[in-house]
């Protein structure tokens, strides 16, 4: 089973953080931050990743420092988790609708810290969640985890739908891209031999 633990404490935040990329889905979360609970409930269910995370910090400032601990914590989880990548299918994709909105999702586990984000929001925020955030939720996450990631926003109207398509196609492509794909059995899939 491919799990790792991550207790990450600072000024700011104090994060405890297991996960399992071999699970069901299982998501427990312990944090103060309702609408982020909520997206990596969403996270956890279709990357079929368990996840249980406690978190609290200084969350009377903003929701700005959680976020970006969550971020880097989670990043952290699924580096150490995948271990030396083998065995994996790698690339992972997904396109999914939300209600009104499309959002889409290409992921490499390539051992290159890459985020592309193309989003754009009319509104301020969803739920107490500042659209900003969730770029940078996807920039910690992707440049600790140290993959590619690019995600993209087709359309939508609804804050809310909008941000959870996103969560939804990355956690999508996540689950094809850490997938074990028994003919490679133990290999590496680069033709360097590492990733
Ligand atoms: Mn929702």
């Amino acid at each position: 089973m491919r799990k790792a633990r991550i207790d990450r404490k600072t000024s700011e935040t104090d994060i405890q953080l297991l996960i399992n990329l071999d699970g069901k889905g299982e998501f427990k979360g312990e944090l103060p931050l309702g609408f982020l609970k909520h997206m990596l409930g969403t996270f956890a269910k279709h990357s079929n990743i368990d996840l249980n995370i406690k978190a609290g910090g200084d969350t009377d400032v903003d929701a700005h420092h959680l976020t970006e601990d969550i971020g880097i914590a989670l990043g952290q989880a699924m580096e150490k988790a995948l271990g030396d990548n083998a065995g994996i299918k790698r690339y992972g994709y997904a396109l999914i609708p939300m209600d009104e909105s499309l959002a889409w999702a290409a992921i490499d586990i390539s051992g290159r810290a890459k985020l592309v984000f193309d989003a754009e929001f009319e509104s301020e925020a969803a739920n107490g969640m500042p659209i900003g955030l969730v770029r940078h939720f996807f920039d910690a996450l992707s440049s600790n985890a140290r993959i590619t990631a690019h995600i993209k926003l087709v359309y939508g109207m609804d804050p809310h739908h909008k941000i959870e398509a996103i969560f939804k196609a990355f956690a999508r492509a996540l689950r094809m891209a850490i997938e074990t794909d028994k003919r490679l059995a133990k290999s590496i899939p680069s033709t360097k031999g590492m990733l």
